[in-house]
């Protein structure tokens, strides 16, 4: 036989995968994608790896000494014992209703967050979700790692609708090619991150808007620590601010177009509530000190005159303000979201074409892409018996103090006493903070149940590893938000070893617990897919008067064009507002943009008051801290995967120095330290060490280094906490605010030294060999 494409999505592009002999052997881009990202080189490598799941494993010392605490829980050499899949099934539920009964659901923690994979139904939260929730419920997290200030603090600030669309509704580029004459981007609009974008993107078009908007005269201005954190033909102006210092660079902004009369009065009376008291505080009249260019300087490392220029030149023309994602994953991540709403608000184009404020360019490949009203299909989860919730950023917390109280968006909740973790489709020991300690928390627990495609470290830390499937190996359906098209995904090869579909894992074991009618409702996969599709397509005729093609004639084409897709009314996300903002008043307490919130002022955080103020973090440059530890890394997202999936493949590898992740330094501070382009380092502070490769670079701004997230955790040695180099060994676990209790994983401060001696080897991708039971 010789060699056959199949079609597929992943959150890195719709594509296909060559397939000889039963394995893939290569990748082709989709003739659909404009701009292919080199991401899906990553997919052979890592399909046939070793480090896949061949069958259930149970960890030894849990089969023997039954379910409880083991700090002992993923310590390196840890040994599996592998089991049939009736013995997997029996073992899961039994331990379900065990905890059940001696805990209460709530004991169960089901938060599972993660990005998991591509695909309408085989969606492994989704399918997780389900099957606790059919089995009487469980403990679960609120908001992202991504953007959880966003979801928090918006809602109060605009309304939830108004959240909403800023999240799901931003301008195209065509749209910002055709009325902005400046975007103003905190955070960079890097162009790796637009690769991605959640449940599988069909056509990347962020180079090409970027591109054709630059070349039809939009001018950048790019605040970041990075110089290419935007591309060469934006032409974009550098201005690199301190990271953590956005918010005083916003007040200074906001402090000149007050004293030269350039804010916009009658839009700051007619659209919002607070405006004075923002004023009140930028001015000084607040606190005695005015946030001037001059006050911001030092503090942002950026000269005043280029901010009291740049203020006036945001004023003169149609103004786009955009606050990358990176700029609120750090300590205090709320007030450059509301500074630059507060500056926006200012400049009065808030709901005009083109202008305003924006968060999400260059964080993900959906925005400037349109919007998708009509919804996707949807595999639906049930009902939660359980109200029990913690912030995503907590899961260390939770486990570690059972029963204390901490504060969450005006609430005053109660870690859960967990006994039971159930995680799908996630990775912690990749995306939490501070490692060491992330292992002592999973430690705590009775049980902990993962179910992965590979034995990453987050699987090595599990009592009971269940395999999956991976996307190749079974059919699907996939588009993200705002797409052109709903695209069959194809099954390509057989699954790995004993590998199964998640629903069918479920299936399994809900039905030893007299629950597999409530869980498939009496259908298959198949089945299920089709009902879902049907639904859809049900909906997009009542939408839309769309005629869409059934099911059957929907796979045999390989997918269908979504309709209904907005460009014109997604441009300017509070149009109707703006028009009249009596008829149609935001969903906040006034009905307007709340630059002060009485709301939020209410809950008495002093790491988050009632308007936006400029609060310093620790972890920044010039802070105490800084004295010992005086390196600011960033943990940024890496470009040569999504997150930690698929290390191991082409591309991921080819950007690693002797098979670590690299950090990149400005030649002065490798200098200053001796080190030189591919030397091995070790990177640390008072949480723990790892080992990288130095990549010397002058994009950096001096004081700088990065080391991007996803390098498999590899706590092997004794010599470093991570022989790898995953930056989140040195990271905090301090949340935002006590309001939005946000990742702050972007920002940490480190040093940087020469490693010296004999180097302990990378063993991420050598997968526990499984052991027989000790009889
Ligand atoms: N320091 C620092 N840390 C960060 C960030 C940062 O900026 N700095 N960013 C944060 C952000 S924004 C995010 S979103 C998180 C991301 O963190 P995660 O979403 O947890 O990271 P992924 O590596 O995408 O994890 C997905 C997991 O799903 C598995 N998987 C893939 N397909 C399947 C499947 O079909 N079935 C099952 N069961 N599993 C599957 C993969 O093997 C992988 O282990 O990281 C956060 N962590
Ligand atoms: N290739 C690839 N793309 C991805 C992902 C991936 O893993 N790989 N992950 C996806 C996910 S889940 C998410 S949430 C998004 C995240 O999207 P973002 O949060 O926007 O992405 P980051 O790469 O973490 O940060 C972008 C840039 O912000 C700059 N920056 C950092 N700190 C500061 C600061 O304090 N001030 C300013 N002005 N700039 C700062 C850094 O130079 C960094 O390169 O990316 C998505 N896209
Ligand atoms: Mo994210």
């Amino acid at each position: 036989m010789g060699t056959e494409a199949y079609p597929t999505s992943s959150h890195w592009g719709t594509y296909e995968v060559l397939v000889r002999d039963g394995r893939v052997v290569d990748t082709r881009p989709d003739p659909g994608d404009p701009d292919p990202s080199p991401l899906i080189a990553n997919a052979p490598a890592a399909q046939h790896h070793p480090t896949r799941v061949a069958r259930p494993a149970v960890r030894r010392r849990w089969l023997e000494n039954g379910p409880g605490p083991d700090p002992e829980r993923g310590a390196p050499g840890d040994a599996y014992v592998e089991v049939d899949w009736d013995t997997a099934a029996e073992l899961v539920a039994g331990e379900l209703k065990r905890v059940h009964r001696e805990h209460g659901a709530e004991a169960v923690f089901g938060g599972s967050y993660g990005w998991g994979s591509a695909g309408r139904f085989h969606h492994s939260q989704s399918q997780l979700h389900r099957f606790l929730n059919t089995t009487g419920g469980y403990t679960r997290s609120r908001a992202t790692y991504s953007h959880a200030a966003v979801e928090v603090l918006f809602p109060h600030l605009v309304g939830e609708q108004g959240a909403h669309a800023l999240l799901e509704r931003a301008p195209t580029w065509e749209a910002i090619a055709e009325h902005t004459d400046l975007i103003v981007s905190f955070g960079g609009l890097r162009l790796s991150n637009t690769w991605i974008a959640s449940g599988g993107r069909a056509a990347h078009t962020a180079a090409l808007g970027m591109r054709e908007a630059a070349a039809r005269g939009l001018r950048t201005v790019s605040v970041s620590p990075l110089r290419d954190d935007t591309i060469e033909e934006m032409g974009a102006e550098w201005l690199p601010a301190a990271p953590g210092t956005d918010t005083a660079a916003m007040l200074a902004l906001i402090n000149v177009l007050i004293e030269e009369d350039l804010a916009d009065r009658d839009f700051l009376d007619r659209y919002t509530v607070g405006a004075d008291v923002v004023r009140r505080y930028a001015t000084g009249e607040t606190d005695g000190v005015a946030k001037t260019p001059e006050w911001a300087e030092p503090i942002c490392e950026l000269p005043a005159d280029t901010l009291r220029s740049l203020a006036r030149r945001m004023a003169a023309g149609r103004t786009l303000v955009n606050v990358g994602w990176s700029v609120q994953r750090t300590r205090y991540g709320e007030q450059p979201l509301w500074a630059g709403l507060a500056l926006a608000a200012c400049l009065g184009q808030i709901g005009l074409p083109g202008g305003g404020f924006a968060t999400g360019y260059g964080s993900m490949g959906r925005y400037g892409g349109g919007a998708t009203p009509g919804g996707l299909p949807r595999f639906p989860k049930g009902a939660n018996p359980v109200d029990r919730r913690i912030p995503v950023s907590h899961t260390s917390e939770m486990l570690l103090r059972p029963g204390e109280e901490f504060d969450f968006d005006g609430e005053r909740l109660t870690y859960p006493d967990i006994r039971l973790v159930a995680w799908s489709g996630g990775n912690p020991f990749h995306h939490h903070q501070d490692l060491s300690r992330l292992t002592r928390a999973f430690g705590r627990p009775d049980t902990v149940l993962v179910v992965e495609t590979h034995w990453t470290a987050t699987a090595r830390h599990a009592d009971i590893v269940l395999p999956s499937t991976t996307t190749l190996e079974r059919e699907d359906m996939a588009a993200s938000q705002g797409d052109l098209r709903l695209n069959v995904m194809r099954r390509a090869v057989a699954p790995y070893g004993e590998a199964r579909d998640e629903f069918d894992i479920y299936r399994a074991v809900t039905a030893r617990m007299g629950l597999e009618k409530e869980f498939t409702e009496g259908r298959t996969a198949e089945e299920w897919m089709r009902h879902l599709y049907e639904q859809w397509r049900e909906r997009q005729r009542d939408m839309f008067g769309a005629d869409l093609p059934s099911y059957d004639a929907f796979r045999e084409a390989g997918g269908v064009d979504l309709p209904g897709r907005v460009n014109d009314e997604a441009m300017a996300a509070f149009a109707e507002f703006r028009e009249d903002p009596v008829a149609h008043p935001l969903q906040t307490p006034s009905g307007r943009i709340e630059l002060f919130s009485a709301t939020i002022a209410g809950f008495g955080y002093a790491d988050c008051p009632g308007y936006p103020i400029w609060l310093p973090g620790e972890e920044r440059l010039g802070s105490a801290r800084s004295r010992r530890w005086p390196l600011l890394l960033l943990a940024n997202q890496p470009k040569g995967r999504l997150h930690s999936q698929q290390d191991m493949g082409a591309y991921s590898a080819s950007q690693k120095v002797d098979g670590r992740a690299p950090v990149r330094m400005h030649p002065d501070d490798a200098a200053a330290r001796g080190l030189a382009d591919g030397d091995l380092v070790r990177v640390h502070n008072d949480r723990g060490s790892l080992l990288a490769g130095v990549r010397v670079s002058d994009a950096l701004r001096p004081g700088v280094a990065q080391l991007s997230t996803g390098a498999w955790y590899d706590p092997s040695s004794t010599e470093v906490t991570c022989a790898h180099g995953n930056p989140n060994v040195l990271t905090d676990v301090a949340g935002t605010s006590r309001l939005a209790q946000g990742c702050t994983g972007q920002h940490v401060l480190v040093e940087i030294e020469a490693f010296r001696g004999e180097a302990p080897p990378v063993r991420a991708f050598t997968p526990p060999v499984p052991v027989p039971p000790s009889s």
